[in-house]
């Protein structure tokens, strides 16, 4: 299996946790895509995901899986063993909700601050907003904001189960927390004073699939100053 990322992006980091879970980390060759030179616009590339973003995950027989949820759902039941997507239906049912809300209400808001409020991945992939956009993006200003406001729901919901879907961390876990990372590095300031979202957060990354790789080996770091 080979997948196209580059490492230290928030969605490359969901698709090598699931790794680790997993055990495949070593049946999986890495090939980086340089974002910021726009390669995942390309036309090879646009012809593995035509939505041109990565990761995507390429099988031996030539199939080109994208969306993290799509390859988490495939490397969860390679083995027939799900423990990240669930296993019975009210489990499937449950993750992929709490999955798709930690994508709507925090990665995908913080996604559009980062590509609206500040200078994201710059001209190459973004020209039409170089350099007349800097200090114009109030629409991923707004979507900052909805970011930062709608940590409350998942501190609440935190407060009387360890994950998000109950006992045992799943793919939803992983997406809330990617965004967590995400919205650091991109300058929101969280609050600090949501204590069931911080003592989760402890929880997720004394996680063996996690532990130890919180720093730049999985998250982005400072996406401010490019
Ligand atoms: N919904 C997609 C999101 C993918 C995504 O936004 N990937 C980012 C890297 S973290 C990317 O490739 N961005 C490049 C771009 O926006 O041109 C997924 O789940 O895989």
């Amino acid at each position: 299996m080979k997948i196209y990322d580059r490492q230290g992006t928030p969605n490359a980091a969901r698709i090598r946790i699931v790794l680790a879970e997993k055990g495949l980390d070593r049946q999986v060759e890495f090939a980086t895509i340089d974002l910021v030179a726009a390669e995942q616009k390309a036309d090879w590339f646009l012809a593995l995901n035509p939505v041109g973003k990565t990761p995507v995950l390429v099988l031996e027989d030539g199939l080109a899986l994208s969306e993290c949820t799509a390859i988490t759902e495939y490397l969860d039941n390679l083995d027939g063993r799900p423990v990240l997507t669930g296993s019975t239906p009210r489990e499937k049912g449950l993750i992929h909700m709490m999955q798709r809300r930690a994508e709507i209400l925090l990665l995908e808001p913080v996604d559009d601050y980062f590509h609206y409020a500040i200078r994201a991945l710059g001209a190459a992939v973004e020209p039409w907003r170089q350099p007349e956009w800097e200090g114009r993006g109030e629409w991923g200003q707004r979507r900052g904001a909805e970011a930062i406001r709608n940590l409350s729901w998942f501190d609440e919901v935190l407060r009387d189960r360890p994950f998000l879907a109950g006992d045992r961390y799943s793919m939803a876990d992983i997406s809330l927390w990617a965004g967590l990372g995400f919205g650091r590095a991109a300058g929101l300031q969280f609050p600090a004073y949501l204590g069931a979202l911080a003592e989760w957060e402890k929880r997720f990354e004394a996680l063996p699939a996690v532990i130890g790789r919180s720093g730049k080996e999985l998250l982005p770091q400072d996406l401010t100053r490019r």
